[in-house]
């Protein structure tokens, strides 16, 4: 019985559970590991006799540092223990078929993040974050990076006053020339943000600059670097970007009212809203249950929702739209410099149509 096609099922085997996990980096991660011995089924498969002599004792296990699922919950990348110890991470459950640790690598003021998967968060996260000044990342992407992208696992900092991120700011550095990242402030736990940078020499930071303001604030922002071939790209200068048939979209800081925060639109917005080509799937259907965006007498100025060439603005909690499939289905919002008037923003979900 030749070695050879054992060997290769269990290289197989690895390759599957690879696929499972999700792969995100093309770096890759070698481990060195016991090889499982094949079930009873999967001996009698590949016509194997246990009772063979030739079993290897060790076998070199690739696998790549995929995003995974860490035991309680919280966002990592599949290392080795080796790897994961070597870059500072908490290993938590196992991932790569248990070949590789779900390394979790947080990174909080004045860190470097340079690996793909990293969670800049605030310090002593969840907890309330209370120290005035600035909390700053610095992101040192791959080579071949051309594109950052920044999922809000939770952003809660102090809200806006009229609009305007009077009190903190999150502001975005690096970009492309031409690129406008608008500055958040209030509440965008869920919402993400693509960062063009392939014509950029950086630097690249993460800057929180906080009030003196108390308040419940705290964030944690996973980091993901896009390489031109990565499957996650969005297409280029869309700061949002929705790849599911149907799902919900908002403002920045559309959060629901609490105590001491209001729903209130962010002053000097302008950025693309885009969406995936699915095959099968033509026009796409957007109803929005909030719009409260400028000018109420329909005419559409400075703050605006343009559904491809339409725009839309006033007051109301009930409107449908259909973007019809004769070029890129985009969304533009934008907003100017007052929101004396406490606008909300919007709120809109879309479901792609069949063609
Ligand atoms: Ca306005
Ligand atoms: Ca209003």
């Amino acid at each position: 019985m030749s070695l050879i096609p054992m060997l290769s099922r269990v290289l197989v085997a690895a390759v599957v559970a690879v696929g499972l996990v999700g792969a995100a980096s093309l770096a890759e991660d070698t481990a060195v590991a016991p090889v499982p011995v094949p079930t009873d089924a999967e001996a009698a498969e590949a016509g194997t006799d246990r009772e063979g002599k030739l079993w290897p004792m060790m076998q070199i296990v690739t696998f790549e540092n995929g995003p995974c699922e860490s035991a309680n919950g919280d966002h990592g990348v599949c290392f080795s223990q080796k790897e994961c110890e070597a870059n500072g991470g908490t290993a938590s459950g196992t991932c790569a078929n248990g070949y590789g640790v779900c390394c979790v690598l947080t990174v909080t003021c004045d860190g470097t993040i340079s690996i793909n998967g990293s969670v800049f968060q605030s310090p002593g996260f969840p907890a309330a974050y209370n120290t005035f000044g600035m909390c700053m990342v610095t992101l040192n992407p791959p080579s071949g990076t051309c594109q950052i992208l920044l999922d809000f696992i939770n952003f809660e900092l102090a809200p806006p006053l009229e609009g305007d991120c009077t009190n903190d700011t999150f502001v975005v550095m690096g970009a492309n020339q031409g690129s406008m990242i608008p500055t958040l402030c209030g509440t965008n736990t869920g919402q993400h943000l693509y960062i063009d940078v392939d014509n950029s020499q950086g630097p690249f930071k993460l800057v929180a600059t906080l009030s003196s303001l108390s308040f419940q604030r705290h964030w944690k922002v996973k980091v993901t670097f896009l390489d031109e071939f990565d499957p996650c790209l969005a297409p280029n200068r869309c700061l949002q970007y929705f790849k599911e048939t149907m799902g919900t979209i908002t403002s920045f800081n559309f959060a629901p009212p609490t105590a001491t925060t209001s729903r209130e639109m962010l002053n000097m917005q302008t950025y693309s809203i885009c969406f995936a080509y699915i095959k099968g799937f033509c026009d796409i259907g957007i109803s929005f249950s909030r719009l409260d965006l400028g000018n109420v007498n329909q005419v559409c100025d400075t703050d605006y929702v343009a559904v491809g060439a339409e725009k839309f603005c006033g007051d109301t909690t009930s409107l449908s739209v259909t973007a019809n499939a004769t070029g890129p289905i985009t969304i533009l919002v934008v907003s100017d410099d007052d929101n004396s008037n406490l606008e909300e923003g919007f709120s809109l979900s879309y479901t792609m149509m069949s063609c």
